[in-house]
Protein backbone atom coordinates (compact mmCIF):
# COMPACT_ATOMS: atom_id res chain seq x y z
CA UNK A 1 0.00 0.00 0.00
CA UNK A 2 1.23 3.54 -0.99
CA UNK A 3 0.21 6.78 0.90
CA UNK A 4 0.16 10.03 -0.63
CA UNK A 5 2.05 12.86 0.94
CA UNK A 6 -0.64 14.27 2.83
CA UNK A 7 -1.61 10.75 4.32
CA UNK A 8 1.48 10.32 5.39
CA UNK A 9 1.63 13.71 7.01
CA UNK A 10 -1.57 13.38 9.14
CA UNK A 11 -0.37 10.59 10.44
CA UNK A 12 2.91 11.72 12.26
CA UNK A 13 1.79 13.04 15.59
CA UNK A 14 0.89 16.74 15.28
CA UNK A 15 4.21 18.25 16.59
CA UNK A 16 6.12 15.97 13.67
CA UNK A 17 3.70 16.86 11.17
CA UNK A 18 4.50 21.23 12.06
CA UNK A 19 7.58 20.54 12.19
CA UNK A 20 8.58 19.20 8.98
CA UNK A 21 5.43 21.35 7.30
CA UNK A 22 7.11 24.79 9.19
CA UNK A 23 10.95 23.93 8.15
CA UNK A 24 10.30 22.82 4.71
CA UNK A 25 8.58 25.79 3.55
CA UNK A 26 10.33 29.33 3.05
CA UNK A 27 10.56 31.15 5.10
CA UNK A 28 11.09 28.77 7.38
CA UNK A 29 7.88 28.94 10.46
CA UNK A 30 7.68 26.67 14.04
CA UNK A 31 4.01 27.44 16.30
CA UNK A 32 4.63 28.61 19.70
CA UNK A 33 1.61 26.61 20.62
CA UNK A 34 4.70 24.02 21.06
CA UNK A 35 6.59 26.04 23.33
CA UNK A 36 4.24 24.86 26.17
CA UNK A 37 5.89 21.59 27.51
CA UNK A 38 6.77 21.13 30.72
CA UNK A 39 9.76 22.91 30.81
CA UNK A 40 8.22 25.78 28.45
CA UNK A 41 5.47 26.21 30.92
CA UNK A 42 8.62 26.89 33.86
CA UNK A 43 10.05 29.18 31.82
CA UNK A 44 6.67 31.12 30.95
CA UNK A 45 6.08 31.22 34.85
CA UNK A 46 9.48 32.73 34.87
CA UNK A 47 8.45 35.27 32.56
CA UNK A 48 5.15 36.50 33.98
CA UNK A 49 7.34 36.87 36.84
CA UNK A 50 9.80 39.46 35.00
CA UNK A 51 9.87 43.05 35.36
CA UNK A 52 9.74 43.56 31.68
CA UNK A 53 6.79 41.61 31.21
CA UNK A 54 3.82 43.92 32.23
CA UNK A 55 1.35 42.19 30.61
CA UNK A 56 -0.05 40.26 34.13
CA UNK A 57 0.40 42.83 36.52
CA UNK A 58 -1.44 44.83 34.11
CA UNK A 59 -3.97 42.54 34.04
CA UNK A 60 -3.99 41.10 37.47
CA UNK A 61 -4.68 44.89 37.97
CA UNK A 62 -7.72 45.18 35.63
CA UNK A 63 -9.37 42.40 37.51
CA UNK A 64 -8.57 44.09 41.34
CA UNK A 65 -10.30 47.19 40.58
CA UNK A 66 -12.88 45.78 38.22
CA UNK A 67 -14.21 42.90 39.47
CA UNK A 68 -17.65 44.66 40.73
CA UNK A 69 -17.95 46.71 37.63
CA UNK A 70 -17.38 42.93 35.63
CA UNK A 71 -20.08 41.96 37.86
CA UNK A 72 -22.54 44.47 37.03
CA UNK A 73 -22.32 44.09 33.21
CA UNK A 74 -22.70 40.42 33.17
CA UNK A 75 -25.32 40.52 35.65
CA UNK A 76 -24.88 38.32 39.04
CA UNK A 77 -28.32 37.47 39.53
CA UNK A 78 -28.89 35.05 36.37
CA UNK A 79 -27.40 31.23 36.92
CA UNK A 80 -24.26 30.90 34.43
CA UNK A 81 -21.27 28.93 33.70
CA UNK A 82 -18.00 30.80 33.28
CA UNK A 83 -15.95 28.97 30.64
CA UNK A 84 -12.52 29.89 30.48
CA UNK A 85 -10.73 28.48 27.32
CA UNK A 86 -6.92 27.63 28.26
CA UNK A 87 -6.61 28.59 31.63
CA UNK A 88 -3.20 28.10 32.94
CA UNK A 89 -2.31 28.30 36.47
CA UNK A 90 -5.64 30.03 37.00
CA UNK A 91 -4.00 32.40 39.55
CA UNK A 92 -5.66 35.42 38.21
CA UNK A 93 -8.83 34.21 37.28
CA UNK A 94 -8.87 33.65 41.49
CA UNK A 95 -9.56 36.84 42.01
CA UNK A 96 -12.49 37.01 39.87
CA UNK A 97 -13.90 33.93 41.33
CA UNK A 98 -13.45 34.80 44.93
CA UNK A 99 -15.43 38.28 44.42
CA UNK A 100 -18.25 36.06 42.82
CA UNK A 101 -17.87 33.69 45.61
CA UNK A 102 -18.49 36.16 48.11
CA UNK A 103 -21.12 38.02 46.29
CA UNK A 104 -23.29 34.88 46.35
CA UNK A 105 -23.42 34.67 42.33
CA UNK A 106 -24.48 31.17 41.28
CA UNK A 107 -22.07 30.26 39.05
CA UNK A 108 -20.15 27.20 38.05
CA UNK A 109 -16.29 27.46 36.82
CA UNK A 110 -15.22 25.23 34.02
CA UNK A 111 -11.90 25.64 33.01
CA UNK A 112 -11.15 23.89 29.23
CA UNK A 113 -7.13 23.07 28.37
CA UNK A 114 -6.28 20.59 26.02
CA UNK A 115 -3.79 19.39 28.97
CA UNK A 116 -5.27 16.81 31.00
CA UNK A 117 -2.44 17.55 33.49
CA UNK A 118 -2.35 21.58 33.70
CA UNK A 119 -6.56 20.95 34.06
CA UNK A 120 -6.07 18.24 37.25
CA UNK A 121 -3.50 20.80 38.97
CA UNK A 122 -5.77 23.71 38.24
CA UNK A 123 -8.70 22.06 39.61
CA UNK A 124 -6.42 20.95 43.24
CA UNK A 125 -5.38 24.19 43.52
CA UNK A 126 -8.65 25.36 42.87
CA UNK A 127 -10.68 23.26 45.54
CA UNK A 128 -7.67 24.11 48.63
CA UNK A 129 -7.39 28.18 47.88
CA UNK A 130 -11.73 27.83 47.14
CA UNK A 131 -13.40 25.31 48.72
CA UNK A 132 -17.54 26.17 47.82
CA UNK A 133 -16.34 26.52 43.76
CA UNK A 134 -18.22 24.71 41.88
CA UNK A 135 -15.44 23.48 39.34
CA UNK A 136 -16.16 21.12 35.91
CA UNK A 137 -12.99 20.63 34.32
CA UNK A 138 -12.93 20.10 30.54
CA UNK A 139 -10.28 18.87 28.71
CA UNK A 140 -10.49 19.04 25.15
CA UNK A 141 -10.26 21.33 22.04
CA UNK A 142 -12.31 24.88 22.77
CA UNK A 143 -14.81 24.79 20.16
CA UNK A 144 -15.58 20.99 21.22
CA UNK A 145 -16.31 21.79 24.44
CA UNK A 146 -18.50 24.87 23.77
CA UNK A 147 -20.46 23.06 21.69
CA UNK A 148 -21.08 20.28 23.96
CA UNK A 149 -21.97 23.01 26.97
CA UNK A 150 -24.20 24.68 24.24
CA UNK A 151 -26.46 21.41 23.81
CA UNK A 152 -26.35 20.22 27.03
CA UNK A 153 -26.51 23.22 29.40
CA UNK A 154 -29.19 26.04 28.80
CA UNK A 155 -27.57 28.50 31.24
CA UNK A 156 -25.73 31.82 30.14
CA UNK A 157 -22.03 31.09 29.09
CA UNK A 158 -19.38 33.84 29.96
CA UNK A 159 -16.64 32.74 28.46
CA UNK A 160 -12.92 34.39 29.24
CA UNK A 161 -10.13 34.08 27.02
CA UNK A 162 -7.50 36.14 28.68
CA UNK A 163 -3.82 36.78 29.26
CA UNK A 164 -3.24 38.38 25.88
CA UNK A 165 -3.22 34.59 24.32
CA UNK A 166 -5.61 36.33 21.27
CA UNK A 167 -2.27 38.03 20.29
CA UNK A 168 -0.50 34.60 19.33
CA UNK A 169 -2.77 34.23 16.24
CA UNK A 170 -1.66 35.91 13.25
CA UNK A 171 -4.20 38.57 11.10
CA UNK A 172 -6.24 36.00 8.93
CA UNK A 173 -6.51 33.44 11.64
CA UNK A 174 -7.52 35.53 14.47
CA UNK A 175 -11.96 36.33 13.01
CA UNK A 176 -12.12 32.60 11.93
CA UNK A 177 -11.30 31.95 15.96
CA UNK A 178 -13.77 34.53 17.03
CA UNK A 179 -16.28 33.39 14.53
CA UNK A 180 -15.83 29.42 15.44
CA UNK A 181 -16.50 30.76 19.18
CA UNK A 182 -19.54 32.75 17.86
CA UNK A 183 -21.01 30.03 16.72
CA UNK A 184 -20.81 28.16 19.78
CA UNK A 185 -22.55 30.43 22.46
CA UNK A 186 -26.00 32.09 22.41
CA UNK A 187 -27.10 35.21 21.54
CA UNK A 188 -26.84 37.44 24.99
CA UNK A 189 -23.47 35.22 26.13
CA UNK A 190 -20.62 37.58 27.14
CA UNK A 191 -17.37 36.78 25.79
CA UNK A 192 -14.55 38.54 28.02
CA UNK A 193 -11.15 39.32 25.87
CA UNK A 194 -7.66 39.56 27.08
CA UNK A 195 -6.06 42.17 24.59
CA UNK A 196 -2.33 43.53 25.06
CA UNK A 197 -2.40 47.63 23.67
CA UNK A 198 -0.22 49.43 21.57
CA UNK A 199 2.03 51.58 23.48
CA UNK A 200 5.57 52.68 23.45
CA UNK A 201 6.97 50.48 21.35
CA UNK A 202 10.38 50.49 23.50
CA UNK A 203 8.34 48.88 26.59
CA UNK A 204 6.71 46.37 24.18
CA UNK A 205 9.96 45.29 22.90
CA UNK A 206 11.71 44.94 26.05
CA UNK A 207 8.98 42.58 27.16
CA UNK A 208 10.09 39.92 24.99
CA UNK A 209 14.02 40.69 24.63
CA UNK A 210 14.22 40.53 28.52
CA UNK A 211 17.47 41.43 30.14
CA UNK A 212 18.04 37.76 31.76
CA UNK A 213 16.98 36.26 29.17
CA UNK A 214 14.37 34.14 29.99
CA UNK A 215 12.59 34.89 26.80
CA UNK A 216 15.37 33.64 24.81
CA UNK A 217 15.43 30.44 26.58
CA UNK A 218 11.94 30.03 25.96
CA UNK A 219 12.22 30.14 22.28
CA UNK A 220 15.25 28.25 22.16
CA UNK A 221 13.16 25.22 24.20
CA UNK A 222 11.33 24.70 21.43
CA UNK A 223 14.47 23.64 19.63
CA UNK A 224 15.42 21.36 22.20
CA UNK A 225 12.49 20.05 22.21
CA UNK A 226 12.30 18.91 18.76
CA UNK A 227 15.88 17.33 19.21
CA UNK A 228 14.16 15.25 22.10
CA UNK A 229 11.29 14.27 20.88
CA UNK A 230 12.38 14.26 17.43
CA UNK A 231 15.58 12.88 17.61
CA UNK A 232 17.57 16.21 15.72
CA UNK A 233 20.77 17.60 16.07
CA UNK A 234 19.94 21.80 16.49
CA UNK A 235 22.68 23.43 18.05
CA UNK A 236 21.63 25.97 20.44
CA UNK A 237 24.16 28.24 20.31
CA UNK A 238 24.07 28.79 16.77
CA UNK A 239 20.68 30.68 16.73
CA UNK A 240 20.08 34.55 17.89
CA UNK A 241 16.80 35.43 19.70
CA UNK A 242 15.87 38.12 17.48
CA UNK A 243 12.24 39.61 18.51
CA UNK A 244 11.28 42.94 16.30
CA UNK A 245 8.08 45.51 17.24
CA UNK A 246 6.20 47.00 14.36
CA UNK A 247 4.49 50.02 15.43
CA UNK A 248 2.10 50.42 12.56
CA UNK A 249 0.60 46.52 12.54
CA UNK A 250 1.00 46.46 16.51
CA UNK A 251 3.44 42.83 15.54
CA UNK A 252 5.96 41.62 17.76
CA UNK A 253 7.22 38.90 15.88
CA UNK A 254 9.93 36.90 17.16
CA UNK A 255 13.02 34.93 14.84
CA UNK A 256 15.47 32.36 15.93
CA UNK A 257 18.13 33.52 13.83
CA UNK A 258 20.78 30.94 12.00
CA UNK A 259 24.19 32.79 12.79
CA UNK A 260 25.89 30.52 10.22
CA UNK A 261 25.28 28.16 7.16
CA UNK A 262 24.34 24.60 8.72
CA UNK A 263 22.09 22.07 8.31
CA UNK A 264 20.60 20.21 10.67
CA UNK A 265 18.83 16.57 10.71
CA UNK A 266 15.33 15.38 12.13
CA UNK A 267 15.38 11.94 12.39
CA UNK A 268 11.70 11.33 13.14
CA UNK A 269 10.73 13.21 9.82
CA UNK A 270 13.76 12.00 7.90
CA UNK A 271 14.96 15.46 7.02
CA UNK A 272 18.36 17.32 6.82
CA UNK A 273 17.31 21.30 6.32
CA UNK A 274 19.66 23.59 5.10
CA UNK A 275 19.89 26.95 7.08
CA UNK A 276 21.63 29.97 5.31
CA UNK A 277 23.62 32.27 7.36
CA UNK A 278 21.18 34.98 8.78
CA UNK A 279 18.17 32.70 7.94
CA UNK A 280 15.60 33.18 10.33
CA UNK A 281 12.65 30.96 12.29
CA UNK A 282 9.20 33.05 12.76
CA UNK A 283 8.92 31.54 16.40
CA UNK A 284 5.58 33.57 17.14
CA UNK A 285 3.92 36.11 16.70
CA UNK A 286 2.24 38.34 19.84
CA UNK A 287 -0.01 41.40 18.57
CA UNK A 288 -1.15 44.59 20.04
CA UNK A 289 -4.10 46.08 19.71
CA UNK A 290 -5.41 50.01 19.27
CA UNK A 291 -8.97 50.08 20.89
CA UNK A 292 -10.83 51.20 17.39
CA UNK A 293 -9.21 47.16 16.20
CA UNK A 294 -10.59 45.86 19.25
CA UNK A 295 -14.20 47.52 18.41
CA UNK A 296 -13.49 46.49 14.75
CA UNK A 297 -12.96 43.09 15.57
CA UNK A 298 -15.71 42.40 17.61
CA UNK A 299 -17.56 43.54 14.51
CA UNK A 300 -16.98 41.57 12.23
CA UNK A 301 -17.32 38.53 14.15
CA UNK A 302 -21.05 39.00 15.19
CA UNK A 303 -19.82 40.79 19.02
CA UNK A 304 -20.98 43.89 20.23
CA UNK A 305 -18.26 45.78 22.53
CA UNK A 306 -20.24 46.28 25.74
CA UNK A 307 -17.08 47.90 27.87
CA UNK A 308 -13.45 47.87 27.38
CA UNK A 309 -11.99 47.01 31.21
CA UNK A 310 -8.70 48.92 31.57
CA UNK A 311 -5.98 49.15 34.56
CA UNK A 312 -4.69 52.45 35.51
CA UNK A 313 -2.03 52.81 32.97
CA UNK A 314 -4.22 52.00 30.10
CA UNK A 315 -1.50 48.72 28.59
CA UNK A 316 -3.94 46.39 28.99
CA UNK A 317 -7.87 46.12 28.53
CA UNK A 318 -10.02 43.04 29.26
CA UNK A 319 -12.51 43.80 26.52
CA UNK A 320 -16.29 42.39 27.41
CA UNK A 321 -18.09 41.45 24.14
CA UNK A 322 -22.00 40.16 24.01
CA UNK A 323 -22.94 37.85 21.14
CA UNK A 324 -25.92 39.87 18.94
C1 LIG B 1 1.08 33.57 26.67
C2 LIG B 1 0.79 34.19 24.41
C3 LIG B 1 0.29 35.75 26.13
O1 LIG B 1 2.55 36.43 23.68
O2 LIG B 1 2.94 37.57 25.47
C4 LIG B 1 5.64 35.56 26.48
C5 LIG B 1 3.68 34.26 25.38
N1 LIG B 1 5.95 34.82 24.48
N2 LIG B 1 6.87 35.92 26.08
C6 LIG B 1 2.72 36.51 24.90
C7 LIG B 1 5.05 34.88 25.45
C8 LIG B 1 7.07 35.46 24.89
C9 LIG B 1 2.60 35.24 25.74
N3 LIG B 1 1.21 34.68 25.72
Amino acid sequence: MSLTLKETQTMLDPLARDVKIGLTSQPKRLYSKYFYDARGDGLFQQIMALEEYYLTRAELEVFQTQKERLLQIIGGEETFQLVELGAGDGQKTKVLLEYFQQQNVDFSYCPVDISENVLQQLEKRMRAEIPDLTIKPLAGDYFDVLADLKFKNHSKTVAFFLGSNIGNFLADKVQQFLVSIHDNLRSGDYLMIGFDLKKDPKTILKAYNDSKGVTKAFNLNLLKRINNELGANFDLDKFQHNPVYDPQTGECRSYLVSTEEQEVTIAAIEKTVHFDAWEPIFMEVSKKYAPKEIEELAQATGFKVVENLYDSQKRFADSVWQVV
